[in-house]
């Protein structure tokens, strides 16, 4: 890591979490920025645990392609927003100093759904400690990660580690002042950096980018009106930031609608062999029920009223045949992500009397993922903090549906600590989980989503 210590020249944000998703979103905001000449937005990037990106980032001088795919045609773009990059589990000394350096103001966070625990907070509290000693301005600490009510959650975590930390009440006192943790909705496709986009990136820049990546034209930031800085809101909505009084329908909106659907879809993709999500959308059985799901049992319980509109864009960014976005990436985690992407819509429904038959099966899709075999029998590995548990529970009851939901739709960890004792969910899930083991999980969809 090198951080210059000219004025203008230090990294004003820290992004923890260098993975594809912040080099394609908030750094092209932040390059937004700086190009208008505020030197406030160089970002250090920090991987928290691999350092092959930072590295390759770091012999690029934090310079990296991202191929701009939508229905208009392919561009390119070259964000010169990173401007170092650090490793937190090799260089955390040197993650803690840049928080609490005077030229930072910002800290976004992309670490992904599990990243939200005790390593991250102590991390955070450290540097937020180390300001409030300095004198130092507070930080505005933006959540980007798709969690309901994001910002609220880090907020806890970290208030959480500083009553701890022994940084005593007068820590927590500074944080509720002059600390502000913005809920926020992040929305733009951003497929894992492959081999493919290095070479479509060679290709079309004559250049080799060991970083190169790919995304859609569509992007949206919402970010709750509750900054640090309070000035900086202008600033990122002329960037193209939203700012809000409440995020939370853009983020309901996005997480069950969005969100949802890919949950559905990659569980659906990688059992019958469909590899990536535009292949998966093609398929007109999984259209129907995608579309099915979104209208008949999600989207009708979301605030945002709009809601249609956004389903039917959905659709059409789904199918964007240029993104290549994988069904066993997106399955990644997948026992982290159900808990706000289904539970909350289905048990809606449950509660307002109505069925919920395309969500139960998505739970089957799930289960029958979980056994890590496709329908023509090809093995993949399950890359899930649970892999171990479901993979164990999911094979030993393989051939019943009635003893896989009671084994696996027990989990209170994924489905809450409702669903599991509802019996007309667990039948239902039962039900599409007997089909998928009988038929196949493309045939009993086909027989559920009938062609009109
Ligand atoms: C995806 C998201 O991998 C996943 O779980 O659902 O990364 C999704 O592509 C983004 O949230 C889109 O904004």
């Amino acid at each position: 890591m090198e951080l210059p210590s000219e004025p203008g020249t230090a990294p004003g944000v820290i992004h923890l979490g260098l993975g594809a998703f912040h080099r394609a979103h908030q750094a092209l905001v932040f390059d937004t920025l700086l190009r208008s000449g505020d030197r406030r937005w160089g970002v250090l990037g920090v991987a928290m645990r691999n350092p092959a990106l930072a590295e390759a980032l770091q012999d690029q001088d934090g310079l990296y392609s991202v191929q701009v795919a939508s229905a208009t045609g392919t561009t390119w773009r070259v964000p010169g927003a990173l401007w170092g990059t650090a490793v937190a589990a090799q260089q955390r000394e040197q993650v803690v100093s840049a928080l609490a350096a005077t030229s930072t103001r910002w800290v976004t966070l992309t670490v992904t759904e599990k990243g939200y625990g005790p390593e991250l907070a102590g991390l955070l509290v450290e540097g937020l400690a180390r300001r409030h000693t300095a004198g130092h301005a507070g930080l505005t600490l933006a959540s980007c990660d798709n969690l309901s009510g994001n910002g609220r959650r880090l907020q806890a975590l970290c208030e959480e580690a500083a009553r701890t930390s022994g940084h005593g009440p007068a820590l927590l006192d500074w944080m509720a002042r002059h600390c502000a943790f913005p809920n926020s909705m992040v929305d733009r496709i951003v497929p894992a950096a492959t081999e493919a986009h290095r070479a479509a990136a060679r290709a079309a820049l004559g250049m080799d980018d060991a970083a190169a990546l790919g995304t859609e034209g569509f992007w949206e930031w919402v970010l709750e009106r509750h900054l640090a800085a309070p000035a900086d809101a202008d600033l990122l909505a002329s960037a193209g930031v939203t700012l809000v009084d409440d995020v939370h329908p853009f983020e309901e909106a996005k997480l069950r609608l969005l969100n949802g659907s890919h949950s559905a879809m990659a569980c659906i993709g990688t059992v019958a062999g469909l590899p990536f999500i535009a292949d998966c959308i093609q398929q007109p059985a999984v259209r129907r029920y995608i579309h099915g799901l979104m209208t008949d049992e999600v989207g009708p319980h979301v605030a945002r009223t709009d809601w249609p509109a956004y389903r039917d864009a959905l659709i059409t960014r789904f199918a964007n045949p240029a993104l290549r976005h994988s069904v066993h990436q997106i399955a990644t985690d997948s026992t982290q992500k159900i808990p706000q992407r289904w539970v909350p819509a289905t048990l809606t429904r449950w509660h307002q009397g109505l069925p919920f038959a395309r969500l139960a099966f998505a739970a089957a899709a799930w289960m029958r993922h979980a056994r890590g075999h496709d329908d023509a029998g090809l093995p993949y590995a399950l890359s899930d903090p649970l892999a171990e548990v479901v993979t164990t529970l999911a094979r030993r009851h393989a051939g019943d549906a009635t003893a896989t939901v009671a084994a696996l739709g027990g989990l209170e960890a994924i489905w809450g600590t409702e669903l599991p004792h509802l019996a007309p969910w667990r039948d239902a899930v039962a039900q599409a989980l007997h089909r998928i083991n009988t038929l196949g999980l493309l045939a009993a969809l086909e027989q559920e989503n009938p062609a009109p």
